[in-house]
């Protein structure tokens, strides 16, 4: 018909005109990309281009120093090859009918390529998907040798580990600074078998039973239908599961805490959670609790800032550990173990060693100090290392051992199970980040992905065709003996033991031992969860629980929520404060913190060039700020106005009122105050007002003076000036050994 004819003309001409469009003038070939590597790793120049230097080195993942082979399949060699090793001339062009033809389906090269590519993810993890890991040393003390037979514990041992750090409720892009649990486990390749140390960042635990695990899990996680919120607890589903579940309220009230978002994983506390069994060379048992405390303190972001970061640096924190490495300042943790006596109650001070929701204090019952982590390499590969490593609480050396905690019980089962799934298979201790650095000897064979090509014809006991091989080991032979603990005999029972019944005594104890700030940072985090909630009738029940720990914290959440405050229900629990559980009043190094210098054309380059050299001598970073990168006079600028923001840095040092850059907004009104806000940047009183606004320390010297003046924080707590540079880095690093100055704002809560 004439209409199929039009519309054929039409599609021609129309095919033509956009082929003009397309039509290649030969994109010329790439110029070698810039270094992407962020600060303060030391930018390196691209490799000079040339065959003879080959394939970027590969390293053992595991960094294993016991001898085990390498056997990551790295890339060799000059050339680019398809999979198989056969050299290719092209891989920017398939292989087609004529310039303009279809694409042909013998293209071998295309189609592994592409179906590669198709096949790159793996399901993330279930919960604690977004992750970050470090490879470092374990050294012991041998103070626990008395306690357990574990060959890693022996005095001057070294083990080497890798250590995963994750939140717990978001998927894997989501963002480092939400209010969560913060994982911290930890792979000991010891040479008498792995030992994983599965901990988080909290001492407790949501639930006392895993059958409750995928509970609580499903009411944190985003909401079935729209899939919002992403890798947060202010939402309706967790706190109708809170609210209702109150074995969840000492668990969540650490969520509330600063301990909710913290300022870098190199500032977190670990914690086993559970009771251990350790057993001696002699046999002997007692119970104890794992602890990591970072060398650095315990610190954490304000809320304001853990929010701004979601936004502008969504990688904060692997950022921050990375950074850190490469930097040097390697982070340290100590380990240490609370150790009970293993008598038949299991309970120590009357405190219930097998119920994961209860800590003991440390006041009760010190931390003793077992050895020494170092995190000293980050990883070569992301996916090969950080992704695929797989733990596992059943994990354990000769030396360490689980208890009947119910909690435990149930990950005994879920962390190998899990793999199956997400590394699909059973020989995931196969890959390179997962093997052990002890001989494996296990008999167990096949299966998808097996890497192994074994030898011999009997993977059987008892065999004689293998010789007898492999042979069970005796007690000098470092075996693995399981604790012969007694097993009562009980009638079966779905049920707990009378004493998880408390679920807001040691809620109360930990409200009780904090900081007046520490008291208001809760207060507003109850206040802006809830406040997030829709049901009314969800917030009327977690204030019955506030009511329940604290009528002080129940009340002011109250007037926040408008909602009246409840009465208790229960007697108030007449608890001890237990001041080792409070982040605040003591001093800590300040070794491998950031601090911002704002420099410009008018600072003071000397000053900043001697302070920028004492920062380093004292193993801190110093970023510059200008307003334009490159140089100012001969010192490099690491941040401008419009890429520096006041989140990255833990104190602000002012050398300069820089006048608006270029590329600042246009004031508003070119009227109204023109003069004051002409004469120095406005990002840089936004700088200043968000330092100050989050307690972090304040200096200025020279014409740095005036921008505090502008800011309107001129002779506030934590603001100081002096003469010269060096004098007001003396004073702000006194004030950064107490972390922030909450001087400035004098806590409303009791
Ligand atoms: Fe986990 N947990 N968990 N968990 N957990 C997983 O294992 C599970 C619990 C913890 O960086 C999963 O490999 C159950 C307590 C960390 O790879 C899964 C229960 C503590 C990590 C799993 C708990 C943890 C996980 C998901 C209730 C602190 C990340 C992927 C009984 C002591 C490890 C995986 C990494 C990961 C199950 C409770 C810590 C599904 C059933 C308590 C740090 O197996």
């Amino acid at each position: 018909s004439n209409f199929a004819k039009a519309a054929k003309g039409a599609v021609e001409a129309a095919a033509e005109k956009v082929a003009d469009v397309l039509a290649p003038e030969v994109p010329g070939a790439p110029g070698s990309a810039p270094p992407t590597v962020a600060e303060p790793t030391t930018p390196h120049d691209p490799l000079p281009p040339g065959k003879e230097q080959g394939a970027p080195e590969t390293r053992t993942p595991t960094g294993a120093r016991t001898g085990a082979p390498s056997t990551a399949n790295g890339q060799q060699g000059t050339f680019l090859t398809t999979s198989q090793g056969a050299r290719l001339r092209d891989t920017d062009h398939s292989l087609k009918a004529g310039p303009r033809g279809p694409v042909l389906l013998q293209d071998h090269h295309l189609r592994e390529k592409i179906t590669h590519f198709d096949h790159e993810r793996i399901p993330e993890r279930v919960v604690h998907a977004r992750g970050a890991g470090a490879h470092g040393v374990f050294t012991a003390y041998g103070t626990a040798e008395a306690v357990t037979r574990a060959g890693f514990l022996r005095k001057g041992r070294e083990t080497d580990v890798f250590v995963r750090f994750s939140t717990v409720l978001g998927s894997r892009g989501s963002a480092d600074t939400v209010r969560d649990t913060r994982g911290f486990a930890t792979k000991f390749y010891t040479d008498e078998g792995t030992f994983d140390l599965v901990g988080n960042n909290m001492p407790v635990f949501f639930i006392q039973d895993a059958i409750k695990f995928p509970d609580v899990i499903h009411a944190g996680k985003p909401h079935p239908d729209r899939e919002i919120p992403q890798a947060q607890s202010a939402h309706d589903t967790f706190w109708d599961f809170v609210s209702l579940h109150t074995e969840a309220q000492h668990h969540t009230m650490w969520n509330m805490s600063d301990r909710g978002i913290p300022r870098s994983f190199r500032t977190m506390e670990g914690f086993g959670v559970h009771s251990f069994r350790l057993v001696n060379s002699a046999g002997e048992t007692v119970l104890a609790k794992f602890h990591w405390k970072p060398r650095l303190g315990v610190h954490s972001l304000v809320w304001e800032e853990a929010q701004l970061l979601g936004g502008i640096d969504p990688d904060f924190h692997r950022r921050d550990l990375y950074d850190a490495i490469e930097a040097g300042a390697y982070p340290e943790w100590e380990l240490g173990i609370q150790v009970f006596p293993d008598i038949p109650e299991e309970t120590f001070a009357g405190i219930d060693l097998l119920d994961p929701t209860k800590i003991v204090p440390e006041e009760l019952a010190p931390v003793q100090p077992v050895g020494k982590l170092m995190l000293n390499r980050t990883p070569t590969n992301f996916f090969a290392e950080t992704e695929q490593v797989a733990f596992h609480v059943g994990h354990l050396p000769p030396g360490i051992d689980v208890t009947n905690d119910p909690l435990l019980q149930g990950r005994l089962f879920s962390y190998v199970d899990t793999q199956l799934t997400r590394l699909g298979g059973p020989n995931f201790s196969q890959i390179p980040i997962n093997r052990p650095h002890a001989a494996v000897n296990d008999m167990l064979r096949d299966g998808f992905h097996q890497d192994a090509v074994h030898a011999g014809v009997a993977p059987y006991r008892p065999n004689s065709l293998d010789g007898g091989n492999p042979f069970p080991a005796g007690d000098a032979e470092h075996a693995f003996v399981d604790v012969p603990v007694t097993v009562a005999e009980a009638p079966k029972v779905r049920a707990n033991p009378a004493s998880f019944d408390d679920h807001h005594s040691q809620a109360r104890l930990f409200w009780l031992s904090m900081s007046p700030v520490e008291k208001e940072h809760i207060v507003r985090a109850y206040t802006f969860e809830l406040g997030k909630c829709y049901h009314q009738a969800i917030k009327e029940r977690q204030l019955q629980s506030l009511a329940n720990i604290d009528p002080v914290l129940c009340a002011q959440v109250a007037t926040g929520l408008g909602l009246p405050a409840p009465e208790p229900t229960v007697p108030l629990a007449d608890v001890a404060p237990s001041p080792a559980l409070s982040q605040l009043g003591r001093q800590w190094p300040t070794d491998g913190r950031t601090i911002g210098i704002v420099v410009g054309p008018d600072s003071d380059l000397d000053g900043v060039g001697q302070v920028r050299r004492e920062v380093f001598a004292v193993g801190m970073v110093p970023l510059l700020i200008a307003p334009h990168g490159g140089m100012v006079g001969d010192l490099p600028v690491q941040r401008t106005f419009a890429t520096g923001r006041s989140v990255e840095f833990d104190a602000l040092l002012l050398a300069a009122a820089p006048a608006p850059a270029p590329d600042a907004l246009p004031a508003r009104d070119a009227e109204a105050g023109a003069a004051d806000s002409a004469s120095v940047d406005p990002r840089v009183l936004l700088l200043v007002q968000e330092c100050w606004r989050h307690a972090k320390a304040v200096g200025a010297w020279g014409a740095g003076v005036t921008v505090l003046d502008q800011a309107g924080v001129t002779g506030t707590p934590g603001v100081v000036t002096g003469d010269s540079g060096t004098a007001v880095l003396t004073a702000v690093r006194q004030l950064m050994t107490a972390h922030r100055v909450w001087e400035r704002f004098p806590a409303s809560v009791a």
